[in-house]
């Protein structure tokens, strides 16, 4: 792929509210964008997700900017690639920092796609033209959220997550479905459960959820194995699959019915494309999670999404569900509660330098 360098920018931007978890609140995504331009002047664009502190993952955007600094850049400096699958074994020496890893994994393959003239949706194995749309209210009352979501319905959203731990879980959710008794709605706990309040997740199951997203610890496989033997509501796994061997685990394990796959998390396309193909063979649902995440991951999670087992919608909403102005143009937009898949070479959207420039905080070039 004969590369010439490897730029990273850190950039900032508020979100138009503030994203609420037991865990943590988001009100300003600090991110990392990677652009990889090949000798011939071809550039490929990557996201790093990691939050400013490691309250979803362990990760950070500083521990993402050593990894890539330090280690992973230099290791792609050493050696020639000719696809971004060699990337996984290339990086196979160090450990985790999933993360650090996709953003530059992402890079490379929209480069890749590009020096081939083809969609990246393509070059995966996407099979859709457009792909169905999930939105996530995270907001502080019962009624800012029911305001949120009569919003979100009116904008064509077809799928519509909340967060839940237990001092918001039933009366909060019987209070939505008393509004809306019949709409696709699933909930997130982020792990603000344990096996003890097995009680209290049984009760959940009177709201006829999609699904409830990982309700116990953030790296447990077997617990929820016997959660689920216990509970109607399916459980979909977030943070407990960080690879595809978690996966495996947990599908032979009974863990869960259903998994959410985010190509930071578990370590790049590559990961999660084996993840999605192994989920297709067996019919477990997947659908594309997502990191609060400036234009070019949402375009990578657009073409990923277009894979055929993606069968649920995702947490793929549009630019302007977290931005007044996104780093991309044209910015993703939700139309009749589906994205259109782009058509265009590589993630099919042109990152826009100088909204990028304006939300700059730190850039290092590295020349090959
Ligand atoms: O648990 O799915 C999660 C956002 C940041 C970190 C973790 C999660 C989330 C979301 C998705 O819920 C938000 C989005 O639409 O990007
Ligand atoms: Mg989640």
């Amino acid at each position: 792929m004969r590369i010439a360098s490897v730029e990273l920018f850190v950039i900032q931007m508020p979100l138009k509210s503030p994203f609420l978890t037991h865990l943590s609140t988001v009100d300003t995504r600090e991110g990392i964008i990677v652009k990889v331009t090949n000798k011939e002047g071809i550039s490929g664009y990557g996201e790093g997700v990691a939050f400013s502190s490691p309250w979803y993952t362990e990760e950070t955007v500083s521990t993402s900017l050593h990894m890539l600094t330090d280690f992973l850049i230099p290791i792609l400096q050493k050696q020639p690639i000719t696809h971004p699958e060699d990337i996984h074994t290339f990086f196979r020496s160090i450990r985790r920092n999933h993360m650090a890893k996709a953003s530059l994994e992402m890079a490379l393959w929209d480069l890749y796609a590009k020096i081939h003239s083809k969609p990246l949706s393509n070059i995966l194995g996407g099979t859709r033209s457009q792909i169905a749309s999930g939105v996530v209210v995270a907001t502080v009352s019962t009624s800012k959220a029911l305001h949120q979501i009569e919003q979100y319905l009116d904008e064509g959203y077809q799928r519509i997550k909340v967060k839940i731990h237990p001092n918001q879980d039933y009366s909060f959710l019987s209070e939505i479905r008393r509004y809306y008794p019949d709409i696709p709605i699933m909930a997130d706990a982020n792990s603000a459960y344990t096996l003890e309040d097995i009680d209290r997740l049984k009760a959940l199951d009177d709201f006829n959820l999609l699904m409830i997203e990982q309700p116990l610890a953030q790296d447990d496989i077997l617990e929820h194995s016997l959660l689920q033997k216990e509970l109607k509501t399916p459980i979909c796994l977030d943070e407990s699959i960080v690879s595809f061997d978690d996966v495996r685990k947990a599908i032979e394990f009974g863990s869960c019915k259903v998994i959410n796959i985010k190509v930071g998390r578990v370590g790049g396309l590559y990961e999660a494309k084996r993840i999605h193909d192994y989920c297709f063979e067996r019919d477990i649902p997947v659908w594309c999670g997502g990191m609060i995440e400036f234009g070019v991951s949402r375009a990578h999670n657009i073409a990923l999404a277009s894979l055929p087992g993606f069968t649920i919608p995702g947490d793929i909403s549009a630019s302007s569900r977290f931005w007044e102005e996104d780093i991309i143009t044209p910015e993703v937009v939700v139309e009749n509660g589906f994205i259109t898949v782009p058509n265009q070479p590589g993630i099919g959207f042109n990152v826009n330098e100088k909204r990028l420039n304006e939300i700059l905080l730190t850039k290092k070039t590295f020349q090959f």
